[in-house]
């Protein structure tokens, strides 16, 4: 990765390669990178869709354990496309990801529109842990996490959820309905980049 593509990734919410938006003009075949296709961004959620974005949520932690239930040593340390993470670094990912979901759901219930702090998930995704640590460590700290964050959300008014936060690379600010779609399609994307391998060759 060239110097100028590190900055830029460093300042996003998540990679390009992972969120943005498919080019339509591209010739219809499967997208590794979005199984479940890219995330759309959403600023007002219905109640109905926010229970079951925190349905999926509370889910995610369980489903990225079943996808990974009895892969080798070897199977783990395969990329889940050409060029992309190891399913073990795919895992360690989600966990640092919503480490920081976490972190920016409850600055956002207690500071006025609070300025997100980007981080280089890839740079992160490279650090000695991401690449070797057994994926139960982060497995365990999703469980926890998780049940942390779904229980908060459960308890927040409606009025909660239309609750500011800024971005430096997004315009305008975002709400945590935004935050709460953004990673409930989070969990459910990485879940499906390792199952679609799994699928791939028959594992
Ligand atoms: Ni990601």
């Amino acid at each position: 990765m060239s110097t100028m593509e590190t900055r830029s990734r460093s300042l996003r919410i998540h990679p390009p390669s992972t969120c943005r938006p498919v080019d339509s003009k591209l010739p219809a075949m499967p997208d590794l990178r979005y199984p479940i296709g890219p995330f759309e961004p959403r600023e007002v959620l219905t109640p109905e869709e926010r229970t079951e974005l925190i349905e999926q949520l509370a889910a995610a932690p369980m489903q990225l354990r079943a996808a990974v239930t009895n892969l080798t040593d070897e199977q783990l340390a395969t990329s889940y496309r050409d060029g992309g993470w190891t399913v073990r670094q795919v895992v360690h990912h989600v966990a640092d990801s919503h480490v920081n979901a976490y972190t920016r759901l409850r600055l956002a219930l207690t500071e006025s529109e609070p300025l997100l702090r980007p981080y280089d998930e890839g740079q992160w995704a490279m650090l000695d842990d991401a690449r070797t640590m057994d994926v139960d460590v982060s497995l365990a700290l999703l469980d926890a996490l998780h049940a942390r964050f779904v229980a908060l959300l459960r308890t927040l008014p409606e009025d909660a959820f239309r609750r500011r936060l800024r971005h430096p690379e997004h315009e305008g600010v975002l709400t945590i309905d935004w935050l709460l779609a953004m990673y409930a399609w989070h969990g459910r994307h990485h879940t499906a980049h390792i199952t679609a391998l799994r699928q791939r060759l028959g594992w």
